[in-house]
């Protein structure tokens, strides 16, 4: 063969190589024989499908990843920022047009299966904005501290998602009178892959699937589902842990009692159902499923740290969500507490969705200040500023945000 032919389809292989990593590998033809890609070897580039470069990574296996505060400053959060947290290992290969999910369990009164196409054909397409935030995001402050992922303020996003609402699939199948709980299987692996493990099986109380906003999307901000969140189907629920909404949707179960899947027990979300002090060892049956979140608030812009001048004003922005209808005031304090200040709240889209809120902040004189938030809903709820009750797991951390400020003369 001659040196040219050899050189075609050695290039011929490093652009398809190019397709494995994702980009076009700019300097294929240099590529010394018998050397492979670095990127492609340890999996650098092909590892986070679907994701930003800029996204805060806790974990490979399981792949866990959360979004800097300022990158959530959007009205909705980008498919590409939305925080990741998996417990086992995402299915390999999906096939949307053979995909189904199958409807059964005791109090079910059939067993139904669906694919993706004729839950879009059967049924009202919905679209909301919900929240999902996942019920350990803050842990990383609980002292003693709570093992587990080390979430800082970033296990949260808003997206606008599209599919159907979980009630009118139920209907369909038909939920009997002695319905209490729903639970969810998914398409993930467990870690040890042991095919008869669960990475997570959890659930609702049927009252919460049958709320309007309960969902079974196919869609996120009118994109196919990233493939870390769940693609092709999932079930959305705002209000509730992000635990609850279970990804690469295979099944559901309707049951006569409470979902005793994976995750549903011991202190998988769960909390004490009565306060303990920090560090106490708390029985399994002292521990209360989670559910509705706390009402909280996220400061998006400026990034902490910020610098600027004594005589500017320093725009301030951020959301807030609740699981009650509505957030309806967010402050702001610079003097650490003692003084709160009511910022613009936006409506909310609907409920479970994040509200804008936004202010304008002059500072008295040069020097360190922390600015702090803090939103109230309409049943009258608000955000701690010290860490709220200790619990094994560290979940429910809704303190107000704090970020630095220096003020320039
Ligand atoms: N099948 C499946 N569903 C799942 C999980 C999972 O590991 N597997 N993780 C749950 C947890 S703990 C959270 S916080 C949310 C995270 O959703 P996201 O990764 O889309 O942000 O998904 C939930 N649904
Ligand atoms: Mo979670």
């Amino acid at each position: 063969m001659n040196l040219e032919r050899r050189k075609f389809i050695r290039y011929s292989i490093l652009v398809s190589l190019g397709s494995a990593v994702g980009v076009p590998v700019v300097y294929a033809n240099n590529l010394p024989e018998g050397l492979d890609l670095v990127g492609l070897k340890e999996d650098l580039i092909t590892k986070f499908p679907g994701k930003s470069d800029a996204m805060t990574v806790l974990n490979d296996r399981p792949i866990n990843m959360e979004t800097p505060a300022h990158l959530l400053n959007d009205d909705l959060t980008a498919n590409d920022l939305f925080f990741v947290r998996n417990n086992g290992l995402p299915p390999h290969k999906v096939d949307v047009n053979s995909w189904t999910l199958t409807i059964e369990g005791e109090s079910a009164k059939t067993k139904k299966v669906y694919t993706i196409e004729e839950l879009k054909s059967k049924f009202e397409t919905v679209s909301y904005q919900l929240t999902l935030e996942c019920g350990g995001n803050g842990r990383k402050e609980f002292n003693p501290p709570a093992k587990g992922n080390q979430w800082s303020t970033g296990a949260v996003g808003c997206a606008k998602w599209t599919g159907v609402r979980l009630k009118d699939v139920l209907s369909d199948v038909g939920v009997k009178s002695n319905a209490v709980y729903l639970g969810y299987y998914g398409a993930d692996t467990h870690l040890s892959g042991d095919a008869s493990k669960d990475p997570i099986s959890r659930g609702v109380p049927i009252s919460k699937a049958m709320e309007d906003e309960s969902m079974i999307a196919w869609s996120m901000n009118d994109r196919d589902l990233p493939k870390l969140n769940g693609y092709p189907l999932r079930l959305v629920f705002g209000g509730f842990p992000a635990s609850c909404s279970g990804k690469w949707l295979e099944k559901i179960v309707i049951r006569d009692q409470v979902h005793d899947g994976q995750k549903m027990k011991g202190s998988s979300y769960r909390t004490p159902c009565s306060p303990v002090p920090p560090g106490a060892k708390v029985e399994d049956k002292d521990m209360c499923i989670i559910e509705n979140m706390p009402v909280k608030s996220l400061i998006t812009y400026p990034r902490t740290g910020a610098t600027i001048k004594v005589d500017q004003e320093l725009p301030l922005a951020g959301h807030a969500w609740t699981s009650a209808n509505e957030i309806t005031k967010v402050e702001y304090s610079i003097d650490f507490g003692m003084n709160w200040t009511t910022c613009k709240l936006d409506p909310s889209a609907n409920k479970y969705s994040w509200q804008n809120f936004s202010t304008k902040v002059r500072f008295p004189e040069p020097g360190y200040y922390e600015v702090w938030a803090r939103a109230t809903d309409i049943d009258q709820n608000t955000q701690p500023i010290l860490l709220p009750g200790w619990n094994p797991k560290g979940y429910l951390n809704n303190a107000c945000h704090r970020i630095a400020v220096k003020i320039e003369a």
